[in-house]
């Protein structure tokens, strides 16, 4: 079916945003069309994640206008006080927009932003930080833009100012290199085909097939009431050039996968009738908090790579 122009923009977007991911993030690219291929070439994301700097306008707001405007509604904040970040979560607009394709073309993912509370930091880190987003001119209002082209709106850091930061917060030296690049897209197990719908099989299969998920808190991470059950892959690392010429590995992305289960009051629906809003919604506090870790170099490094 032919889709109307806002749509077509809007998935084209996230599209490119997605090919940015896919061409730095060999392992994502390698889970997905291992999936891909067992699922025939049909699965659906749960949620896209991206990080941002809390400070002058370069936070959560600075993304989530762009999805605000395409008909998504802002839900719940969490809170990681340990971490010094906070996030919310957007859901997809429910009626308008068709859900027959797979990935981006297929039902409109939640969006989960965070953004690093940066007058929290030490003031070596803030003066980083200000530097780097003052540097991008009016960068916050085009933070979708540079998503989608995976380019910084920043002048390049140099090394030793990534290292400060990775020593305070391995999310402000994540943010200061990738800036608005996808975070991760989530898998939607549950709405799978094959056995892989169960996301103990999903992740059984990976561990076999070669790929490290992050064991941080334990492999699967699941909320108090049982119903959200998540895994993700350990990030990538890409080489980046710093701009005083030093050229390090530094943690890209990495790939999630969610099975939410029916909720109680719909536990007697017959099967086929069960539809994604039957299912436990948003998100967990304590299950985020060890999927954040899924870039720190602890999980990095353990994978080996
Ligand atoms: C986000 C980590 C949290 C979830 O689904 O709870 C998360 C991040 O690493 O930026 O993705
Ligand atoms: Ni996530």
């Amino acid at each position: 079916m032919q889709k109307k122009g806002g749509e077509a923009f809007f998935r084209g977007v996230l599209e490119s945003m997605q090919s940015v991911y896919l061409n730095r993030n060999p392992t994502a690219k390698a889970i997905l069309d291992l999936v891909h291929s067992v699922e025939n070439n049909s699965l659906c994301y749960d949620h896209l994640a991206f990080r941002t700097f809390g400070v002058n306008g370069y936070g959560i707001d600075s993304l989530a206008q762009f999805f605000l405007d395409y008909g998504y509604t802002q839900r719940d904040e969490l809170r990681f006080p340990g971490k010094k970040l906070r996030a919310l979560w957007f859901s997809p607009p429910s009626d308008s927009f068709s859900d027959d394709g797979s990935g981006m073309n297929g039902p409109l993912p939640r969006i989960f932003i965070s953004e690093l509370l940066v007058d929290q930091m030490s003031p070596q880190t803030q003066e980083i930080i200000r530097k780097y987003t003052e540097s991008s001119g009016n960068g916050q209002k085009y933070a979708a833009l540079a998503s989608s082209l995976g380019h910084l709106t920043w002048d390049t850091p140099l090394y030793s100012e990534f290292q400060q930061l990775a020593r305070e917060s391995e999310y402000a030296a994540w943010t200061l290199v990738n800036g608005h690049a996808l975070n991760h897209v989530t898998i939607s197990a549950h709405r799978l085909k094959t056995h892989l719908k169960d996301i103990k099989k999903l992740n059984r299969f990976l561990e076999e097939s070669g790929f490290r998920l992050n064991s941080e808190g334990g492999v699967l991470k699941v909320s108090p009431d049982g119903l959200l059950q998540q895994s993700s892959t350990v990030a990538d690392s890409i080489s980046f050039q710093f701009s005083d010429g030093i050229t390090e590995s530094v943690p890209c992305s990495y790939i999630e996968f969610a099975e939410r289960l029916v909720l109680p009051q719909y536990e007697n629906l017959p099967h086929t009738e069960i539809k994604e809003f039957h299912r436990r919604d948003g998100f967990e506090v304590a299950s985020a908090d060890k999927i954040f870790e899924s870039t720190s170099k602890e999980q990095v490094s353990r994978a080996g790579a």
